[in-house]
């Protein structure tokens, strides 16, 4: 049965309630409960409260944890509402095989949830020791021929024809510009998803008439919220062609090497939004957007960390839980914290 793999971490929440924190539940909501759902490196949160407790679906429920037992507890990235008594959210960049006090607190203007908490203890995986494979393919991006070797790699469809059970590919540094994997992409489709984040993602189309980043229809969600990307296209930076569904778009770099054009935006008179002002004032999006070439260390190379001289550095929106735990003055745009090189101080040497 798949659900007893999440039995151990699996526990009924202990309420708290305001200013009693560890006190006897003395009051609705009394069966609010939290679940965790730990992998190695997130954990996945579930509140379920019971019909009486928020009539009016306006709770909201923000979430903080800490390593079990020490310190205080940070913030994280606020649950999401999926239904009247359902919310759902996670906690990101844990420790393998650790165990952290998760706390769901309320906030519930004139409601009986306002304030109240839910705590819990759950624990994410431990590393896995993967088994020495007992076939190792070795494919590159320039790779030919079927030996597959560390000396001649092959290329990564032969790699992947000839791997088998308890074998591995083992791809050589480089940019894998080759259409072979296909991904499930599970944000568009036919079938209606809760609200969908993108947070601190780098794409760049690379190749040559490619947009940036492309909504696509059909598909349907509650919202789609969008911060501090960076999206990089050689044809739009940004494709909507699903203009209808609820978007919520800012702190964004939005850049194309393609001249006079940013983005394309389905159903409007003129789809060709070819400045930020014009796309913000069509769309009402990126009221803090930028719209400048990224700076990649070594696009080319496969580098996507970004150049101490990009003005991505610093500029993005702190988002409590997601990225907390930036460098500098604030987050950077995209996937990678600019890592600041140390000082290096060459001071004249006198000897006497
Ligand atoms: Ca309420
Ligand atoms: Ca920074």
């Amino acid at each position: 049965m798949k659900s007893m793999h999440f039995a151990q971490t699996f526990l009924l929440a202990g309420l708290i309630l305001p200013g009693m924190q560890d006190a006897e539940q003395t009051a609705a909501p009394q069966s609010a409960s939290l679940e965790l759902y730990g992998t190695f490196q997130a954990m996945g949160v579930i509140v379920s409260l019971s019909a009486g407790d928020d009539p009016e679906q306006n709770a909201v429920a923000g979430l903080a944890y800490r390593p079990s037992g020490q310190g205080a507890f940070g913030q994280g990235f606020p649950l999401s509402r999926i239904g009247a008594t359902r919310f759902v959210g996670s906690l990101f960049w844990l420790q393998a095989g650790t165990s952290y006090d998760v706390r769901v607190t309320f906030s519930d203007p004139g409601g009986i949830l306002d304030g109240v908490s839910v705590q819990s203890a759950g624990t994410t995986r431990s590393e896995v020791s993967l088994p020495t494979p007992s076939q190792a393919y070795y494919v590159s991006n320039h790779g030919s021929g079927s030996l597959c070797s560390l000396a001649q790699p092959c290329g990564l469809t032969e790699g992947l024809n000839r791997v088998g059970p308890g074998q591995a590919v083992i791809l050589r540094g480089g940019v894998y510009y080759q259409g072979e994997i296909n991904r499930n992409t599970s944000n568009s489709g036919y079938g209606a998803s809760g609200p969908i984040f993108l947070f601190h993602n780098t794409g760049d189309a690379a190749l040559a008439d490619n947009d940036g980043f492309e909504v696509k229809s059909p598909g349907s969600w509650a919202r789609l919220y969008l911060r501090n990307n960076i999206w990089a296209g050689t044809a739009y930076a940004l494709s909507n062609a699903n203009p209808n569904q609820p978007l919520d778009m800012d702190y964004d770099d939005l850049y194309t090497t393609l001249p006079g054009e940013l983005a394309y935006w389905e159903g409007l008179p003129d789809r060709h939004l070819r400045t930020l002002p014009m796309l913000q004032a069509a769309s009402g999006q990126e009221l803090h957007g930028i719209n400048q070439p990224p700076g990649f260390r070594n696009a080319a190379g496969g580098d996507y960390h970004l150049s101490p001289t990009s003005g991505l550095v610093d500029v993005g929106l702190i988002i409590p839980g997601i990225n907390a735990d930036y460098l500098g003055s604030g987050p950077d745009l995209g996937a990678f914290e600019q890592q600041n090189l140390p000082i290096r101080c060459y001071l004249p040497l006198i000897l006497k």
